[in-house]
Parts: C-alpha cells; sequence; structure tokens
C-alpha cells in the first residue's frame, strides 16, 4: 500500500493579468510538486476583493486564471483546482480564527503596509484581515506544506502562530504547515522599471511587469527597456539589482545557474543579454499561449472542472469546519 501524500495548499489572485513573477514565485513550482504531494490549487477571488476589482474584468480574470492554470501544466485529474469564494468554508473559519487575532499581528504586516500606501482611498478591513483569510485557506486543508513566494513569508509565519494557538487553547486540531520557498534565485522576481520593488500584476505601470499572456514583440520590448545598472558586465551581485533580476528570470525558464549564464555572456553587453532573455521568455510563454486559448474556447470543460474542484475541496473543508465548530462549543445537534 502507497504511503498517503502530504497535502499542500497554494493559490493565486485573479486580481489582473498573471506575471511571469507569479508563475516563477508560484505557478512552475505547483506543476513540478503535483506527483509528490496531494495539491490543492486555488484561485483567490475573496482576496482579489480587498482591493477594487472591476465585477466583469474578475469573473473574466477568475476564467483566464484557471485556464492558465492548466495550460501551465497543473493535472486537474491529480489536483484539486477551485475557486476560492465557491467554498463557504474559507469565510466561516476565518470569521472564527479572527477571534484569535490580535490586530497588532495584521496592521504590522508588510503586505498590508504595502498595500494601504498603494490604495490609500481604500484601506478596508478585508485589506487588514486578507493573512486571516490566507490562514484559513491553508488549515482548512490541513495542508503540510505551502509554496509561496519569499513575499508571502510573513504570512506563511501567521499561519504557524495561529495554527499552534488554536491547537494550544483547544485541542490538536490543525496541521502545522511549513512554507515551500524555492531554493535558488528565483524565489523573488523584481519589476523591470524599478529592480527594488518586487514585480506586481497590480503595478500602475506595465513596464515593470512581463504578463504570461504578453506578445512576443511586447516581451521582448518589454526586456529591452528593463531598467539595469552601471558598468556592461552581465554579474548577479548586490549593486546589480536589475541584471541580477534579469539572470534570475533567464534561469527559471532555462534551468541555468546563475554562474552558467555569466559564462555564457562574457564578453557581450547588456543589449545581448536583454535581448536574450526577451526571446527565450518570448519563446516558453507561446506554448502556454496557445493551449490557454484553446482552454478558453472549452467553457464547458473549464466549468467542468471548477465544479469537480468545488465539490473535493469541499469536502475537505467540511470536514475540519465540522470540527473546529465541535472545538469551540458551537451546538452540532445531538
Ligand atoms: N514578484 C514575485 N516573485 C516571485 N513570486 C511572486 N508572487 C507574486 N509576485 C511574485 C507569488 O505569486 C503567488 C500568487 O500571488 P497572488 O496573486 O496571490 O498575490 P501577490 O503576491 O500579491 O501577487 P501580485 O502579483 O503582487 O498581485 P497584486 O499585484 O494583485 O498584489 C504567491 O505565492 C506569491 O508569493
Amino acid at each position: 500500500m502507497g504511503e498517503e501524500k502530504r497535502k499542500l495548499f497554494s493559490a493565486v489572485q485573479p486580481s489582473g493579468a498573471v506575471t511571469i513573477g507569479n508563475y516563477i514565485g508560484a505557478i512552475k513550482n505547483f506543476v513540478a510538486l503535483q506527483d509528490e504531494f496531494d495539491c490543492i490549487y486555488a484561485v483567490a477571488d475573496l482576496h482579489a476583493i480587498t482591493v477594487r476589482q472591476e465585477p466583469a474584468a474578475l469573473r473574466k480574470n477568475t476564467l483566464e486564471l484557471m485556464a492558465l492554470f492548466i495550460a501551465c501544466g497543473i493535472d486537474p485529474e491529480k489536483c484539486i483546482l477551485f475557486v476560492q469564494s465557491h467554498v463557504p468554508a474559507h469565510c466561516e473559519l476565518t470569521w472564527v480564527l479572527n477571534t484569535l487575532t490580535y490586530p497588532g499581528e495584521l496592521s504590522r504586516m508588510t503586505q498590508f503596509k504595502d498595500k494601504s500606501a498603494k490604495h490609500a482611498d481604500n484601506v478596508n478591513m478585508g485589506l487588514m484581515d486578507y493573512p486571516v483569510l490566507m490562514v484559513s485557506d491553508i488549515l482548512l486543508y490541513q495542508a503540510a506544506v505551502v509554496p509561496v513566494g519569499a513575499d508571502q513569508k510573513q504570512h506563511l509565519e501567521l499561519t504557524r502562530d495561529l495554527a499552534i494557538r488554536f491547537n494550544n487553547r483547544y485541542s490538536e486540531t490543525f496541521t502545522v504547515p511549513e512554507a515551500y520557498i524555492p531554493k535558488g534565485s528565483g524565489a523573488k522576481i523584481m519589476s523591470l522599471a524599478d529592480p527594488s520593488r518586487k514585480m506586481s500584476k497590480s503595478d500602475e505601470n506595465p513596464n515593470g511587469y512581463v504578463t504570461m499572456s504578453d506578445d512576443r514583440d511586447t516581451v521582448i520590448r518589454k526586456f529591452k527597456r528593463a531598467v539595469t545598472d552601471s558598468g556592461n558586465e552581465v554579474r548577479a551581485a548586490e549593486d546589480k539589482p536589475g541584471v541580477s533580476n534579469l539572470i534570475a528570470i533567464y534561469g527559471a525558464f532555462t534551468g541555468k545557474s546563475a554562474a552558467e549564464i555569466e559564462r555564457e555572456f562574457e564578453g557581450k553587453g547588456y543589449g545581448d543579454f536583454k535581448l536574450a532573455v526577451g526571446e527565450t521568455v518570448a519563446d516558453a510563454l507561446a506554448p502556454v499561449q496557445a493551449e490557454k486559448a484553446r482552454l478558453l474556447k472549452d467553457k464547458a470543460y473549464l466549468n467542468g472542472v471548477m465544479k469537480r474542484g468545488e465539490e473535493a475541496a469541499a469536502r475537505i473543508a467540511r470536514k475540519t469546519l465540522s470540527k473546529v465548530y465541535r472545538k469551540v462549543g458551537f451546538y452540532q445537534g445531538e
């Protein structure tokens, strides 16, 4: 009899066109991990509305992200793929966990501070409570492993704290998860326009990011315009954040190490290197884009995947939630 695989949960928000940062930091690993773990992947639409979304765009982005997951190689026969708002247990567990969370824990989160500054006209309670919803996403499925980009490490720590807090207060209920942050430089991809900031799909400057649906010319143009550093040597170094970021991107798409890339471009300038990165990324995106377009034409198939995912996710989530309700003392009939 085979050993039961450990559960793994992760999600991406349908808050815009998915970037190569999301791909390198998240989706690429989702694909690589699907044989080793029991994977549960969500389109995190409940998270997305913590900043204003245009309703029609949110619906479209949700479907597109589902198609992108599959086009990138996530197999809905192997993994549970679902839309977060389809499983009400996420909100229900969030309410219970809110009663164990202190405002100070949430107000000091880097993402909350960044997003509050960026959306100063809409600093809502959801934005502050975002990490507790993320904690619920993970704990509902008793996930042991959570692959996230380095930017989400703080939220993972809160997940562990709340799981331990609940287990101590009531009794052993939740698995305490581990972060899975991929080794190497691919963990955090920076903006092409400002390498001191992370690449984000909601960046107001479209030259800062490359999306998974950008066409070949756009990809090459964005890399040509990417901010580089003084000098002209292709070398990863702390004082070369722009070039280091391009090396990380090139490495993620080719599997080459920084040292191999430095050797490959020895004696060549930034221009040649940027063109090579642009062409490599464009080549890698083309088949994914074609497959995504094909899937988007087959809505019945995508709806079926979402429905099956919802049912499978809800089954696990319900089980955890009724355990939680019992532990906190909610009357559930005799
Ligand atoms: N620049 C990045 N480098 C590496 N990984 C990244 N991730 C995001 N940006 C980078 C990883 O992508 C996953 C999904 O992210 P998300 O959509 O849930 O939210 P996010 O981290 O807030 O991503 P964005 O692109 O910055 O979205 P917006 O602009 O809407 O806030 C996560 O695992 C994240 O680590």
